[in-house]
């Protein structure tokens, strides 16, 4: 049996134990429904319907096609969106006002006929989003019939699917609506509803439902279908545009309506039972790859819905279960917002339900977009990585030209802080934006080894950021090497040499040059790129032992602002580390702590990078606490991030961070467990990622390692740290080392 099944059959073992254990305890208010999942422990779990949208309300998305469940009785909403539903174009002012803005597609509703009667004796209501299986379920009772809606979203095929059933025949009737965020006539034709529209920008986009019955009838009532005396309802939903992420198509591509006709009626033809595995099998794939546990939750306190877990943990309660839940969260949310063909995660991450949503819901390059896929790579889902570098491909040449026009006769190009989906900027230009995006490139080559990815990617795209850096770095009189006219992310002046500019050029023009020796390729330009590198200003220490933020010390001990752009050295760069540069990871650690968790440190993603440093740093404990505020003072009842208001980056940082604090591989070794807070005493986890094609898996008992699990992927020499232990490895492709607590 391979490592992946076998994976999944200990999971399964596990929940139905789990299943077991909790059916002998008392009851939660509600009822878990007969269909829940194995594996209670990945599931968000309600007593009661969502009423705010970005608070309650639960996601599901198949990379492109995403939706927002409100798990209502009388009315079931599902808010849906395509994430290429955009106005703007390429935006030549760099206006930020006029770059458009991602927007709501619209909503299908399903009204039941009957209202149901309020009947506290007989009501039990319960609505759950399991991870594991990326399918949401409602069941409740009314007028003594049990109901169940699951839903989910395919990636194979296309479509959101809403199957409703009852357990007595015939007892399901109701209207079926759609209706359009842009004030779109929904037509009827059949056993389907559909709407369709063109944005200003000529975008077109149509959204179609198709209604499948099982016995009773279907016929039109006014704009609705509606369902009498039905067994069993299907509703199959579809939503596209014509967005194509090529410039040189003008960014469109296939008419919406010809598609979705053919994805509905592709799915119409497979049963729901077919495209119900077809799903699950499809998010397995990705989400089983990692499991990860550091504890047992108390049995009263796991058998509470998610929000009063949450309300609890931020009285104090411990709840590592939660803990590794918000873990799985980030992963879930990037499977469901980032997959291939399709553009990458935005603000939201893909849900959104405003035409003019918080900053556009756009792709914000100063630390938000760059978060979201901070997990893509260590948490074991690097197919998920690859819209990001699709959209950054997809907008070169139009930067390109918006550079020029900016900067002079410089070649490659940058970006500013805010662009959409084609390739249109908005606000200040933020210089370094090109270097930090490459930076994802070559992370996806050092953690798989593909040298035809490194070749054909990701090598010209990092040269020719590089090839930008040489035009435009500024040579002081002692011949050190300042970006001009920097600045550090939302905060103080604009200025020479600022230390987050520094860093970004200094990651890039490491990892170029690590490229270019990996392909033996542009000897003279490799050179070239190693001398600029040594001659860059590099971190400071200012006079109260801080990392210098500018290359003035002006630093405020008090200071509260939430980037921390100064020390992208320690993460997610690597130019600070605790054995090669303690110094700098000292004064690194003191402008961390400064920073302090109140005011304007208060922000989703802000806990997140804390949480990621902190690891880095060496300090779990520190690394744990801003878990712990992210989910105590940022986090809502849906596991959402909050800035204010919801933001998805802290989701996809934080799940980041639990790897860092795991494992770590970005100083040439695999380093155990770099980082385990003590209230994490023991646990194991399996299937992270290292640097170098590797797969881990890391038991730990009452503080220490007990045995570790490398499986090379590839050809590969690897030094293995845990404490003061290590051992060197060099693994064939395929072949997996077990080690014991003294890497023995
Ligand atoms: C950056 C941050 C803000 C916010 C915005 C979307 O500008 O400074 O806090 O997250 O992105």
């Amino acid at each position: 049996m391979s490592t992946c099944a076998l994976r999944r059959v200990v999971l399964l073992f596990t929940g139905l134990l789990w299943q077991v254990a909790s059916a002998a305890q008392p009851q939660p208010q509600s009822a878990r429904p007969a269909d829940a999942p194995a594996d209670g422990k990945q599931v968000l779990s309600y007593d009661r319907p969502a009423k705010a949208w970005s608070a309650e309300a639960l996601p599901l998305g198949n990379g492109r096609l995403g939706c927002m469940v409100f798990g209502g009785i009388a009315t079931e909403r599902v808010q849906f969106n395509d994430n290429s539903l955009w106005t703007g174009d390429a935006n030549p002012s760099g206006d930020y006002a006029s770059m458009g803005a991602y927007q709501n597609f619209g909503d299908l509703f399903l009204d039941m006929a009957a209202q149901p009667t309020p009947d506290p004796n007989t009501d039990a209501y319960h609505r759950s989003l399991s991870l594991s299986e990326a399918v949401h379920r409602v069941t409740f009772k009314q007028n003594g019939v049990t109901h169940t809606r699951t839903m989910f979203a395919s990636h194979p095929d296309n479509v959101i699917v809403l199957r409703w059933t009852a357990d007595r025949p015939g007892a399901l009737s109701g209207d079926i609506r759609l209706q359009g965020a842009h004030g779109e006539t929904t037509k009827l034709d059949g056993d389907s509803l559909g709407f369709a529209g063109t944005l200003k920008n000529g975008l077109a986009y149509e959204a179609r439902a198709r209604v499948l019955a099982k016995g009773g009838t279907l016929q039109p009532n006014a704009n609705a279908l509606h369902c009498q005396n039905s067994d069993e309802i299907t509703v199959l939903l579809a939503a596209r545009t014509n967005y194509a992420m090529d410039h040189q198509r003008a960014w469109r591509g296939q008419n919406p309506a010809d598609l979705v006709r053919k994805q509905l009626s592709d799915a119409a033809n497979l049963s729901f039972t077919e495209l119900f595995a077809r799903h699950v099998a499809d998010h397995q794939n990705l989400f089983g790859r990692v499991s990860a546990s550091w504890g047992q939750t108390p049995t009263d306190a796991r058998s509470l819905t998610t929000d009063r877990r949450l309300a609890a943990y931020a009285k104090g309660a411990l709840d590592p279960e939660l803990e590794a839940t918000l873990f799985q969260m980030g992963r879930y949310l990037l499977i469901a917002s980032s997959r291939r063909p399709g553009l990458p995660a935005n603000l939201q991450g893909l849900w959104n339900d405003s035409n003019t949503p918080p900053w556009s819901s756009d792709y914000h390059t100063n630390i938000n977009i760059q978060m979201n896929y901070w997990p893509a790579e260590p948490a074991n889902l690097p197919e998920c990585a690859l819209p990001l570098f699709d959209l950054v491909m997809a907008i070169r040449e139009p930067s390109r030209t918006a550079t020029r026009a900016a900067f002079g006769n410089t070649r490659g190009w940058t970006a500013r802080t805010s662009h959409n989906i084609f390739g249109g900027h908005g606000w200040q230009w933020n210089i370094p934006a090109n270097a930090w995006y490459a930076l994802h490139f070559w992370e996806h080559y050092a953690f798989s080894l593909d040298k035809t990815y490194l070749r054909d990617v990701a090598y010209p795209m990092a040269k020719e950021v590089c090839e930008f850096w040489v035009d435009h770095l500024k040579k002081l009189p002692d011949g050190t090497l300042v970006v001009p006219n920097g600045w550090s992310p939302e905060h103080g002046p604009r200025e020479d040499g600022v230390a987050h500019d520094q860093q970004i050029v200094w990651e890039l023009f490491t990892f170029y040059v690590k490229m270019a020796d990996d392909l033996a390729i542009d000897r003279e330009f490799r050179n070239q790129i190693a001398a600029m590198r040594d001659k860059l200003a590099g971190p400071k220490i200012g006079r109260w032992g801080q990392l210098q933020e500018w290359i003035t010390d002006r630093d405020d001990p008090k200071d509260q602002h939430r980037h921390t752009s100064h020390l992208f050295a320690v993460y997610p760069g690597s130019q600070i580390s605790l054995t090669r540069t303690p110094d700098w990871a000292t004064a690194a650690s003191i402008s961390l702590q400064a920073r302090g968790s109140s005011g304007d440190s208060r922000r989703e993603w802000a806990w997140a990078w804390r949480s990621n440093m902190w690891a880095r740093l060496g300090d779990g404990d520190r690394a744990l606490a801003m878990l712990r505020n992210l989910l105590t003072y940022n986090t809502l009842p849906n596991l959402f991030g909050n800035h204010p208001p919801m933001q998805l980056d802290g989701n996809f940082g934080i799940t980041a961070a639990i790897c860092e604090m795991l494992l770590q591989s970005h100083a040439g070794e695999i380093h155990l467990l770099p980082a385990l807070p003590k209230a994490w005493p023991t646990g194991s986890v399996k299937g992270l990622r290292a640097r170098g094609g590797f797969e881990v898996d890391i038991d730990w008992q009452d503080g220490r390692l007990i045995a570790a699990t490398i499986r090379s992927t590839t050809t590969s020499t690897t030094h293995v740290r845990y404490a003061q232990q290590s051992v060197d490895l060099n693994l064939a492709p395929g072949i997996t080392k077990r080690l014991n607590g003294t890497l023995q």
